[in-house]
């Protein structure tokens, strides 16, 4: 009899017509095989072999740089379930508009069935799911990105116990081009895309979109949050986790460096995109980190923002869309200091002229978890870590200060609810306009909205000893358009004072949006901060945030009747304070 995974693959391969079928089982062997076939057809360049040994380069078709959002549709049976801020379409439009896009899409083509664990393999919060794709450049990322092979065979073996998705490249159009999801069968259809989260599908639309949408159902959270664990100075090691939307600095926050260390200060990473989140028997919120590598944004990474990505990037690793030098270095923005090298290659494969980026701003690598410098000894515990905060942060020009804590956990939901950033360059569409993005999920949370902030309060009272909850925002400008602050590594600083405010320390003042730390303590020390900088990092200006509280308002308006109550009840607060 042959299994349920056996019967859909025989189901899938009938409809989408590949020439072969390849089961992968993520040995070197397989691998080794895999890269040399993608270098001889040209998916895959090599890069030099002494500097960047195993490293090479992916360019992918130019219209197919980053999510698209708009092509991107979660498929309940009703458009309420899917909430005012998912793209919507029936299970049965799906069929009928997706399904032919499938209909023999993988001729000429190998179909790759790709098994993987999210999470740690022995953990009880690990998941199980197979991808099924035509693109092996999607193979040779999931086996870095997912616990891919084997293993996750054999913890399938008879059982229906794993989330189907089905990828194919389809003609690479954008004009049919779907990512669909359909929460009620746990099902995934991705076609037209080879890039990142439209294709990998693990990553947005198993481990965010369908993993929340079970998380409501059973009671957990899945969230777009790193990880990382401060070790503080007595050796006690504490753990935060932290929502920004897309390229908004959670890798970099994930592997800082600490400006510190010598006095006994240093960061750990755990995850740099999703976790997720259960209540723990003690009552405290512990966090898993699902994936197994790095699809991290690559421009401005350098030895100065962020050393441990240059290590983690050097080997092993696949650049997407950046650019070449003619000794085959990968280059890109903010790679190095002085002028770009003679003779580069743009990420399209074309001699740079020196117009446009020569990367892509949205250029990315793919690497291995394990060779990250900054690990945690804890990243792969199969119980997760607990967290002692959680921190929500968006990229804004004005407004919110460096830093700021919530008064209480409803008051904490209501800040993730409301934040929002200027859009990036992670998603197809126009970048730095101000859109709200609650908790960075709005275009990863599988259901409704509203649900989801009453699944987050309801999550609250069931935790005895809940993480406090902070907002940041490294982006404040002062009036010449520069940073205030200086960022990256230099965060710490901020994260110092987050953890000790967690623990019931740490000097704040109270303001209308909630508590901002008394100046003096935060730990500035070597730092060339103006105190008229720091001023206007931690300023709360009443009339900028009487016109932001209009806005949360016009913007939960949106969700109508399903919002809950309690959410109304802080807005009205917010307002009465100011
Ligand atoms: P996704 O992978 O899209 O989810 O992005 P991410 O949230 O992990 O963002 P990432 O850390 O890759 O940073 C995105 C961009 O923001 C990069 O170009 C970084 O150099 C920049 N960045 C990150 N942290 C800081 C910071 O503290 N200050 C400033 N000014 N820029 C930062
Ligand atoms: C993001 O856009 O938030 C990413 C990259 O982490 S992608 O995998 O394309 O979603
Ligand atoms: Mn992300």
């Amino acid at each position: 009899m042959a299994s349920p995974l056996e019967r859909w693959v025989e189901e899938v391969a009938r409809w989408t017509r590949p020439e072969r079928v390849h089961w992968c089982d993520g040995s070197e062997e397989e691998h080794e095989r895999l890269t040399g076939q993608m270098l001889a057809e040209g998916i895959l360049h090599r890069l030099d072999p002494e500097r960047y040994p195993g490293c090479t380069l992916h360019r992918s078709d130019p219209s197919d740089v980053a999510r698209t959002e708009h092509l991107t549709y979660v498929c309940t049976a009703t458009r309420e379930q899917a909430g005012p801020t998912n793209n919507w379409m029936s299970p049965a439009q799906a069929r009928t508009r997706v399904g032919p896009l499938l209909d023999g899409s993988m001729r000429g083509r190998t179909l790759y069935v790709i098994p993987y664990i999210l999470g740690p393999a022995s953990s009880p919060y690990r998941r199980l799911g197979v991808e099924l794709t035509d693109s092996p450049y999607v193979v040779a990322n999931m086996r870095i990105m997912t616990r891919m092979g084997r293993e996750a065979l054999e913890q399938i073996g008879d059982t229906d116990r794993f989330v189907p998705g089905l990828h194919s490249l389809g003609d690479l159009s954008p004009d049919r081009r779907f990512i669909v999801h359909f929460p009620e069968e746990c099902r995934i259809w991705s076609v037209g895309s080879g890039y990142g989260g439209n294709a990998l599908l693990s990553k947005k639309c198993f481990g965010l979109r369908l993993a929340s949408w079970m998380a409501r159902q059973e009671g957990w959270l899945a969230e777009h949050m790193l990880i990382l664990e401060l070790e503080q100075p007595s050796g006690e090691r504490s753990y935060a986790a932290a929502a920004f939307p897309s390229a908004c600095g959670k890798t970099n926050f994930a592997m800082m460096v600490s400006p510190l260390e010598s006095l006994g200060y240093r960061v750990r990473t755990i995850g740099d995109d999703i976790a997720w989140m259960h209540v723990g028997d003690d009552g405290r919120l512990w966090a898993i980190n699902p994936e197994n590598g790095f699809f991290g944004v690559v421009p401005l990474t350098s030895e100065k923002t962020n050393p441990n990505a240059m290590r983690t990037i050097s080997r092993n690793s696949i650049f997407t869309n950046v650019a070449m030098t003619p000794d085959r270095l990968p280059w890109w923005e903010g790679k190095e200091e002085g002028p770009p090298p003679a003779g580069l290659m743009d990420w399209r494969g074309q001699p740079w002229d020196g117009k446009g980026p020569a990367a892509h701003p949205n250029s990315r690598f793919t690497a291995p978890i394990a060779q990250c410098p900054s690990l945690s000894a804890r990243s792969a515990d199969p119980d997760g870590v607990p967290l002692s905060a959680l921190i929500f942060g968006g990229r804004r020009a004005r407004v919110p200060p460096l830093v700021y804590q919530a008064r209480d956990w409803a008051h904490g939901v209501y800040v993730g609810a409301t934040m929002a950033s200027e859009t990036t360059a992670a998603q197809s569409g126009r970048t730095g306009i101000v859109r709200r993005d609650p908790m960075a999920m709005l275009p990863f949370c599988g259901y409704h909205m509203a649900d989801y902030f009453t699944h987050w309060l309801t999550m609250g009272s069931r935790l005895k000893r809940p993480p406090a909850i902070f907002h940041v925002n490294w982006f404040r400008t002062g009036p010449d358009g520069r940073y205030l602050w200086p960022g990256f590594g230099q965060n710490l600083r901020v994260l110092l004072w987050i953890l000790q405010r967690a623990e019931g320390q740490g000097e704040a003042v109270e303001t209308p949006i909630g508590l901002v730390p008394r100046p003096g303590s935060l730990h500035l020390d070597g730092l060339n901060l103006s105190a008229a900088a720091l001023e206007a990092l931690l300023k709360v200006d009443r009339d900028e945030w009487h016109r932001e509280a209009a806005e949360h308002k016009a913007f939960l308006d949106g969700f109508g009747p399903r919002l809950p109550e309690a959410l109304w009840a802080q807005h009205q607060e917010l307002v009465r304070r100011l």
